[in-house]
């Protein structure tokens, strides 16, 4: 039976820094299946109305500066507990609170700059992976 879906990007900090394949390999090889990926960039609105429940938060501006600085991997993944389960794999937000082996442990260089986003609810998951993608993109 097919696993139930997250969506992810690999964000411009990780991709300015050479770490798509080691991301990637590492979703891979902890059971996540593709099931959509591209590299894409953000535009300020497209970043406003991804994180626009963070519109209120004093970091918002930085945040959205951040994610449209260059290109992004967008992808819907698919495994058994999907959300949870990824979230385990890339570690706390701030990357020092990350556990050991964690994609943000490895990768991510700060709170704000912090490697890959992860969906927090098969809600979420939903209606982020629309935001980036058609249905025929999804396989
Ligand atoms: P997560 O990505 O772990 O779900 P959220 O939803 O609390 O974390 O935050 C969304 C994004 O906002 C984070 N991935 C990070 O890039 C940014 N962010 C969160 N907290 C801060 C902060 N204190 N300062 C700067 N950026 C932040």
């Amino acid at each position: 039976m097919a696993g139930n879906r997250t969506f992810t990007m690999i964000k411009p900090d990780a991709v300015e820094n050479g770490h798509i394949g080691g991301i990637l390999d590492q979703i891979t090889a902890s059971g996540f299946r593709i099931v959509a990926m591209k590299l894409t960039q953000m535009t300020q609105r497209d970043a406003e109305t991804f994180y626009a429940i963070h519109k209120e938060r004093p970091f918002f501006g930085e945040l959205v500066e951040f994610m449209t600085r260059g290109p992004i991997v967008a992808a819907i993944l698919e495994k058994d507990n999907a959300v949870e389960d990824f979230r385990t794999l890339i570690g706390a937000t701030n990357p020092e609170e990350a556990a050991e082996g964690t994609i943000r442990k490895k990768y991510a260089k700060s709170i704000g700059e912090n490697a890959v986003h992860g969906s927090d609810s098969d809600e979420n998951a939903q209606i982020e992976g629309a935001f980036h993608f058609a249905g025929r993109e999804m396989f």
